[in-house]
């Protein structure tokens, strides 16, 4: 039984795959298999935040009702048992009389947590837990991390000359240093999309007058947030004319601020900017990822780039920039961001 369960759970693990983290987020992806006598006979995945679970769409996708009554469905991550955007999954899977369910990985966010399997096994459903549960939990880092720490899942991003200065001494009417190439700067603006929230310090606002807006890569716009604790943003900056939803936050420390994003539902933030707002990440131990972009042009001097300790990091080369994607110890599932 091992066997072939583990079969039909990979393959729920690429349907998983399949919807893209800025499609669900900050719902996680989730796939599920549906198999009877040996044959799949439904298949579906969670394709956008707002919509239909994987296990709904796998069990329209079964031609005959009838054939679920004697059949296992494979879910990557345990089914919900509570009223959220849409009705629960598990009580679905009661009501089509289907006898077997196999989990993935159980679901840390504290309105299922458990309550998913508890209400299926009370109905009398066969549970197997825990098949491919790392490989199931790796599907979903953001996710898992956010709701396992009770705070958003944290990238710090930065883009720092050879000689490590982040930018020039300038005054505001001068442009920034370019350091990114426009194909690295794309890559970029997708990163933005996979994340609920852009934050950026009031001096970046002040000096750079940033848009924070996934503008060169189609999909969402994320929540804008500026934290300006003592300074006040100009009031001409393009973050208060575009338009778009913006917060400027009080917060008295890094960690207020992620906890209030966190109650507000927000699973993971993108930290743009400065150096002193990403050096207090840094300093508070509060990120899981840091992508650093080093050019291999010299300023000679300017603003410093945060400080890292020498951690390991993985790298890699577009155009002559070298990008750097450092790990928070311990991180579960890395190797699939
Ligand atoms: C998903 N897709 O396939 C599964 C989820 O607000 P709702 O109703 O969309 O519920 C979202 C929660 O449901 C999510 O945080 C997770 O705990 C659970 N399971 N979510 O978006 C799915 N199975
Ligand atoms: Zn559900």
């Amino acid at each position: 039984m091992m066997e072939i369960d583990t079969r039909y759970m990979k393959r729920a693990i690429e349907l998983a795959r399949h919807a893209g983290l800025a499609n669900t987020s900050p719902n996680p992806m989730v796939g599920a298999v549906i198999v009877r006598d040996g044959m799949i006979i439904g298949e579906g995945y969670h394709r956008r935040c707002g919509e239909g679970h994987a296990e709904v769409n796998a069990i329209a996708s079964v031609s005959d009702p009838e054939l679920l009554k004697d059949s296992t469905i494979y879910v990557t991550l345990e089914p919900c048992s509570h009223y959220g955007k849409t009705p629960p999954c598990s009580q679905l899977i009661i009501d089509k009389g289907i006898p077997r369910v196999v989990v993935g990985s159980l679901d840390p966010y504290e309105k299922v947590s458990g309550r998913g399997v508890k209400m299926l096994r009370d109905a009398g459903i066969e549970v197997t837990t825990g098949v491919l549960e790392d490989e199931c939990r790796a599907v979903n880092p953001v996710f898992m991390t956010a709701h396992s720490l009770r705070r958003p899942w944290v990238t710090l991003k930065w883009a720092q000359s050879a000689d490590g200065y982040i930018d020039r001494l300038r005054d505001p009417s001068q442009p920034p240093a370019q350091l990114s190439t426009p194909l690295t700067a794309t890559l970029m603006h997708r990163q933005r999309t996979m994340h609920d929230a852009i934050m950026a310090g009031s001096s970046t606002v002040i000096s750079d007058n940033p848009s924070l807006t996934p503008r060169l890569w189609p999909g969402r716009n994320p929540k804008r947030v500026i934290m300006s604790r003592h300074n006040s943003i100009p009031a001409d900056c393009r973050l208060l004319t575009d338009g778009l939803p913006v917060t400027v936050s009080r917060s008295g420390s890094v960690a207020e601020e992620l906890e209030r994003l966190y109650a507000e539902g927000t699973t993971s933030v993108l930290v743009e900017g400065g150096a002193k707002l990403l050096q207090s990440f840094i300093d508070a131990g509060l990120w899981d990822m840091m992508r650093v972009e080093t050019s291999p042009l010299t300023l000679g001097e300017g603003v410093k780039a945060p400080k890292v300790d020498k951690i390991p990091s993985q790298s890699l080369t577009i155009d002559n920039n070298r990008i750097d994607y450092f790990v928070r110890d311990g991180l579960l599932g890395v190797k699939n961001l």
